[in-house]
């Protein structure tokens, strides 16, 4: 198959809100680096864009945290995350930011050409809104339960637990981020997105068109939300930090952050192609180029299902071919966190590793969370450098640099005959490149670099089989051919190792001195029958591609995060301020009974819940409780709780619960039950 020639790669903007740590990498940046360089080493035309994320309410909070600007909190990350990316070899074509006048009109224009198609609803309805801050609740401003799987700190336009996309107004028992206060609606005019006019069209394009190619975990979300049935969605927020609104009647509103944010993209290429002398369009409205959107998990459904709808209202453009997101990285076996201060941010990785970046990008491609979570542990990073990258890479590289030298001066050596040992070494290396091809095509980058890893170890038995430091004595003849199969497969990792481990590469080429831009030394020479490193040619000097790391480095590491850890024990200990005082009746209101758990079962296709049959002494009722991430079905069956019965019933994912369990937790997050122990209590009895 001949690939398209043209390539659009985009990588998810970060919020500008914070550094950048291995999470993002791994997730998304590493494997969309690698993809680029493949495919700029396939000779493909590729615009490889990427830019800061800077509106949106993240920011905005982080702002009023600090007691700066937005502006302020975007201009300082920006600088620090894109210093991030280009230390770490990640290569863009550009970087750009939303904050920039190119994407402010080109994101006005967008929506402009929308509003006047009539592709918008413009509707007046009732949103969530802070009267004690005097402000509308709109995304981030605004957590509640997620009235799909009943995780309580959803966001308004996104639930982190399920990943489900909603509006404000569909969360339960809503709280205001700004004040704490439960938000009154109050009537306000916005532009909405009529979803469900695109649903039948979304059904054919990914449902029947993408069956087979879009990964597994990406398909899933996006047909389990098109059964789900789709909603028009606000695109427009009152809020004063975004791009305002463009038209009349709209003072005071701004673009919703992830209706200006993938139309980034399209101001990132914009910006490139001016600086370069390009024409953009092709790139976002030829058919024949190949638009691919490199994400996390948690953006699926505005890559997917929003983005695209907004594409297809606009008319001409281009659509996604592919989305390959990622799941998340853990770290240490939890869950990567900012304000716990679980990460290992990139800039302070550098301070430990200096020039390490290889070792860094290495580990995290081989524990990319392709296709489930994934963990990075700092020993399994320093067992993938000590035994992968130093024992078998660096080993590799620096016997055949090392004998190159010490025999023939560094000159390549002429090769005599070939025997079965050498062609059959020369035939497995030529293989390499289209293997490593067809796993970096179906985004399958560990597999990838498995494969780059089997050239050292090729490399490496050829060695050991054939014994160069031994024919050396007997057979000199015999050892120029030994010598010459082994710098056509140093050269060859040269090349291969590029798009995974481009620092290495590149010091790897001085090393061999192969000349940039020389057609020998491409991916498609490696696979073919010439010379990739020919007789005569004088190789440089050897320097260590990869160094052993310390058990102490380790340790250091390890107790850096021990450290946050104990940080956040600490702050967890402050115990919850006590409430608002209430009267003697209130508390009457309540009426909390001792009952038993008969019966418990897993709430189908949520996490957290448990579907319970508990004996009230009144009665026997369903309760649904979010208690199943502490206890399992089975140990709970029997056991005695408290149990509030007066609550008014509500439906959790279609199931009536008719009161609630009352629960504490542990330091640790694990949920406890509130039990009444004591002989004799009955069920029934009244607590009070
Ligand atoms: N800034 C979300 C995130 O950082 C968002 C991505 C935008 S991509 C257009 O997770
Ligand atoms: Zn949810």
């Amino acid at each position: 198959m001949k690939h398209p020639k043209r390539y659009t790669i985009t990588a998810a903007l970060p919020y500008t809100n914070g550094p950048v740590h291995i999470g993002h990498l791994a997730g998304v940046y590493v494997p969309a680096d690698i993809y680029a360089r493949f495919q700029r080493m396939q000779g493909n035309d590729v615009a490889f864009v990427c830019g800061s994320d800077e509106h949106g309410v993240p920011i905005t909070i982080k702002a009023k945290k600090e007691g700066i600007t937005p502006q302020e909190v975007v201009d300082k990350y920006h600088a620090i995350i894109k210093k991030s990316f280009n230390d770490f070899g990640i290569s863009f074509d550009n970087y750009s930011r939303t904050s920039a006048k190119i994407h402010h009109d080109t994101a006005s224009a967008f929506f402009e050409k929308l509003y006047e198609d009539g592709k918008f609803i413009e509707e007046i309805t009732e949103q969530l809104y802070d009267e004690e801050a005097g402000q509308f609740l709109a995304d981030r401003f605004v957590v509640g339960t997620c009235p799909k799987c009943g995780f309580e700190e959803s966001y308004g336009d996104q639930c982190e637990n399920c990943g489900t996309s909603h509006n404000a107004t569909d969360l339960i028992n809503p709280k205001s981020m700004i004040s704490g206060n439960k938000p009154v609606r109050k009537e306000t005019k916005h532009w909405f997105l009529p979803l469900d006019q695109y649903e039948s069209w979304l059904k054919e394009w990914i449902l029947q068109d993408h069956k087979k190619d879009w990964k597994t975990n990406v398909y899933g979300q996006c047909k389990s939300w098109i059964d789900d049935g789709l909603r028009p969605r606000a695109v427009t927020r009152d809020l004063d930090w975004g791009i305002p609104v463009p038209v009349k009647g709209a003072e005071g509103k701004v673009l919703y952050v992830w209706f200006d944010a993938p139309i980034g993209y399209i101001s990132a290429t914009k910006e490139w192609a001016r600086q370069v002398g390009k024409d953009w369009e092709p790139y976002w409205k030829d058919s024949e180029t190949k638009l691919l959107h490199f994400i996390g998990k948690d953006n699926i459904v505005f890559h997917c299902i929003i983005f695209p709808a907004m594409l297809k209202a606009e008319g001409s453009f281009i659509l996604p071919d592919n989305v390959p997101a990622n799941e998340f990285l853990n770290l240490e076996g939890n869950k990567i966190s900012t304000s716990k201060n679980w990460a290992v941010w990139l800039h302070e990785y550098l301070e430990a590793f200096p020039d390490q970046q290889d070792v860094l990008r290495y580990t995290l491609t081989a524990n990319a969370p392709e296709t489930k979570d994934n963990d990075f542990t700092w020993n399994d990073f320093q067992a993938r450098n000590n035994n992968e990258l130093v024992a078998i890479f660096g080993n590799f590289i620096n016997r055949v640099m090392v004998l190159t030298d010490k025999y023939y001066e560094g000159k390549v050596p002429q090769p005599t005959t070939f025997i079965e040992a050498d062609t059959q070494t020369l035939k497995e290396l030529r293989a390499y490149p289209a293997v490593i091809a067809s796993s970096i095509e179906r985004y399958r980058f560990r597999e990838a670099q498995q494969e780059l890893m089997n050239v050292a170890r090729l490399g490496n038995k050829y060695l050991a089989d054939e014994e160069p430091w031994k024919t050396i004595k007997t057979d000199e003849a015999r050892t120029r051919t030994v010598m010459y199969v082994a710098l056509q497969v140093a050269s060859a990792l040269a090349v291969l190792s590029e798009p995974f481990l481009p620092f290495t590469s590149e010091k790897l080429k001085a090393m061999l001195r192969l000349s940039e831009g020389d057609s020998a030394h491409t991916w498609d020479s490696v696979s073919k029958d010439q010379n990739v490193l020919k007789p005569e040619h004088i190789i440089g000097k050897g320097t260590l591609l990869f160094s052993k790391i310390e058990d102490e480095q380790i340790q250091e590491q390890l107790e850096k995060l021990q450290a946050s850890k104990k940080m956040n024990e600490a702050a967890k200990k402050d115990v919850t301020p006590q409430k608002e005082t209430i009267q003697f009746d209130d508390f009457t209101k309540l009426d909390m009974r001792v009952g038993t758990i008969l019966e418990a079962e897993k709430m189908p296709k949520a996490k957290k819940l448990l579907v319970l049959k508990v004996d009230t002494g009144i009665d026997v009722r369903t309760i649904v409780s979010g208690i199943a991430e502490s206890f399992t079905p089975e140990e709970i069956v029997g056991r005695k709780v408290t149990v509030l019965v007066n609550l008014a019933p509500r439906a959790l994912r279609g199931v009536d619960s008719e009161g609630m369990i009352l629960m504490t937790e542990t330091p640790d997050g694990k949920l406890m039950f509130v039990n009444p122990d004591g002989e004799g209590i009955e069920n029934g009895a009244t607590i009070n």
